[in-house]
């Protein structure tokens, strides 16, 4: 779809009809096709089978676990699975060490030289396989480095890592791991998040704040031999029990399903045994029993890798793949869809507009010449001397439109200021310096209130000046549309309601994350200090994301404008060069004529190709359903 849209774009650009920004804005889509990513997160205590199920689902062809999966705890870092063009498959680790300075995540993500790599050789099952056991290093510290890791807790002893006869510390070495891989799903634009279990989620104040509520799915994971347990509750209050419904969808596995498989009971009571401890487990989490699914992650894995189609359908394993693919890709193809319809009914209106144009200026022509026929030397040369001076009083009174331009661009000032970091900085303050202040923060949700209320002020300073914005462009569209015969439309200016709503799910995401315990942690400064910089970063990406949106809208009006100043100087010049030609060969008249009506019948075909291209795109659509394909052949 993305190439198609690139064809419809170079070809109109080709036949400049398109505004000036317009190709820039196809490109960001064209961008966004390759680019955006959903991302799936698999969110459970240690040991549910959350890597096991991640090798059954996108490993199983490689004949073996990649992931790490054993009892115990191996997963030792969050590890991100996905696929960028630019990179070779290659695993991407961040030090530990790294927690000890105030950077967000986020932060270091831009900073590739901070990152260890590991190239991987995907045709070596193996060797993939070995490096892939780096996400579960681990360092030996003392108690008090472990401390400044975030890794011990005097007030909570029993969630403390093992600590060895020699009185050191277990920690992770990794605190974040990124893997490369060209896998068919990934390639896609998947991004499966495996984290490891409550202890070292709560570790990364920006997996419960940013990654796990932006993903959009998450997986828990729940074990059918242990039930569920206190700290499977734990997890699920923190990072699910909240989820909003719309944005992303939460889907429930209960794993190992073969522990059940005895040998001695019959697949009748074992069915009934699974059901009954699904509607147990849908009971407690307060979800319907058909919100539950029941697979054994590791028999899957294993009937794939052996080709056993009866030990793949009694694992269930398949029955989650679908789900997957049908919920997660397919819809993230369908918001695609309409984003490219959206694009091309754009691109559309764009060159209708110039076709218009460009027939309005020929007909004016061809009336022009016509009425030329039987006229002596003397009245073409009036005529001339006309034309030239009509085409300098437009120059000339083209040039007040810079007088509107540099109205516009103070205005736009005014607004890429206001979402500025400088902005962020100081609406935050106060907030920041709350979360900073040493002990225990007890008033912090209303710091939270107040400050989330100065960046939703911010908004709507924005959204009044993108009023005053609009209102001064339509006057003068109107002007110039009178006093030139232009067509220019105000294009209407984005929302800011949406960033305010994206605003209110971070800090959603923060009341929620303090409210389960993490309140105590914040009487740390270095998470303090962690915790506003991740909620920056955040803050920051909404207010660009407000900064494009304004940007695109601002280059489609001005570009408008653009256009037909050029469409009515090209109109110019050819009237002067046809009347230029009949000066000099008297009796060219006729043939001027028939150019005209040529140029007329190009512009049809014009119309008719634009028809064509932009139907073809439309129906190239149906995306979804290749997806749920994809899942099902890769494995
Ligand atoms: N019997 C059984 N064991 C499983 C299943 N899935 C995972 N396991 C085992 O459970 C242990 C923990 O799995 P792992 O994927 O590392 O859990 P994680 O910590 O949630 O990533 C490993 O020994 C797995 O082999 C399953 O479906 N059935
Ligand atoms: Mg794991």
């Amino acid at each position: 779809m993305g190439l198609r849209l690139k064809v419809l774009g170079d070809w109109l650009k080709e036949h400049e009809l398109l505004d000036d920004g317009a190709d820039e804005s196809v490109q960001r889509l064209v961008d966004q096709l390759r680019s955006d990513k959903v991302m799936v997160a698999f969110v459970a205590e240690f040991s549910r089978g959350k890597s096991e199920l991640i090798n059954a689902v996108f490993f199983a062809g490689y004949g073996r676990r990649i992931m790490p999966a054993s009892a115990g705890r191996t997963t030792m870092c969050p590890t991100e699975l996905g696929y960028e063009a630019h990179l070779p498959p290659c695993l991407r680790l961040l030090p530990i060490e790294t927690r000890l300075k105030p950077q967000a995540l986020l932060e270091w993500r831009m900073a590739p030289e901070q990152w260890t790599r590991v190239d991987l050789d995907v045709n070596d099952p193996a060797q993939l396989a070995g490096a892939m056991e780096k996400v579960s290093e681990v360092l030996h510290v003392s108690e008090d480095e472990a401390r400044a890791l975030g890794f011990w807790h005097d007030d909570r002893p029993e969630d403390n890592p093992p600590v060895n006869a020699d009185g050191s510390v277990e920690v992770p070495r990794w605190r974040h791991a990124l893997i490369n891989m060209a896998h068919p799903l990934l390639k896609q634009g998947l991004v499966v998040l495996d984290t490891p279990g409550l202890n070292a989620i709560g570790a990364e104040p920006e997996l419960t704040i940013n990654l796990i509520p932006q993903a959009q799915a998450v997986v828990f994971i729940l074990a059918a031999d242990t039930g569920v347990t206190k700290s499977d509750l734990t997890v699920w209050r923190a990072h699910l029990a909240t989820m909003e419904g719309g944005e992303g969808t939460r889907f429930v596995v209960l794993n190992k399903i073969d522990t059940l498989w005895d040998g001695l009971s019959t697949f009748e009571q074992i069915d009934h045994q699974i059901e009954r401890q699904c509607a147990e487990t849908a009971h407690t989490l307060g979800l319907s029993a058909d919100q539950v699914l029941a697979l054994s992650a590791q028999k899957g894995l294993l009937a794939k890798v052996r080709g056993d189609d009866v030990l793949l359908s009694e694992s269930r394993l398949p029955e989650f793949e679908q789900l997957l693919g049908r919920q997660v890709l397919a819809q993230r193809q369908g918001m695609l869809v309409t984003a490219v319809r959206g694009c091309v009914a754009n691109l559309q209106t764009q060159a209708r507009r110039t076709l218009a144009v460009r027939r309005r200026e020929l007909s004016e022509q061809l009336l022009e010449l016509k009425g030329l026929r039987g006229k002596n030397d003397s009245v073409i040369r009036q005529m001339r001397l006309r034309l030239e001076q009509e085409k300098a009083d437009f120059d000339h009174s083209a040039s007040s439109v810079l007088a509107v331009r540099s109205v516009h661009m103070k205005l736009l000032r005014e607004v890429f200021k206001l979402l500025g970091s400088g902005t962020i900085k100081q609406e935050l303050a106060t907030l920041s310096a709350a979360l900073r202040e040493p002990g225990l923060k007890l008033g912090i949700k209303k710091s939270y209130a107040s400050g989330f209320d100065n960046l939703r002020q911010v908004m709507r300073k924005v959204q009044s000046l993108e009023g005053e914005i609009q209102a001064m462009l339509s006057h003068s569209f109107r002007q110039l549309n009178t006093e030139h015969g232009f067509s220019l439309h105000t294009v209407s200016a984005p929302d800011m309601a949406r960033f305010e709503i994206d605003l209110a799910a971070v800090e959603r995401s923060h009341m929620q994350y303090l409210g389960v315990g993490a309140m105590f942690q914040l009487s740390r400064p270095e998470f303090a200090e962690k915790l506003v910089r991740a909620l920056h970063a955040r803050v920051r990406s909404i207010f660009e994301t407000a900064l494009g949106d304004i940007e695109i809208w601002t280059k489609s009006s001005s570009s408008q404008l653009n256009t037909q100043l050029r469409e009515r100087r090209r109109a110019y010049g050819r009237r002067i060069e046809a009347i230029q030609r009949i000066q000099d060969a008297a009796g060219g008249l006729g043939e001027r004529i028939e150019e005209i009506d040529d140029q007329e019948v190009a512009l049809d075909s014009i119309d008719d190709k634009l028809d064509r291209l932009s139907r073809e795109l439309l129906t190239a659509g149906g995306a979804g359903a290749s997806v749920a394909a994809a899942l099902t052949t890769v494995a």
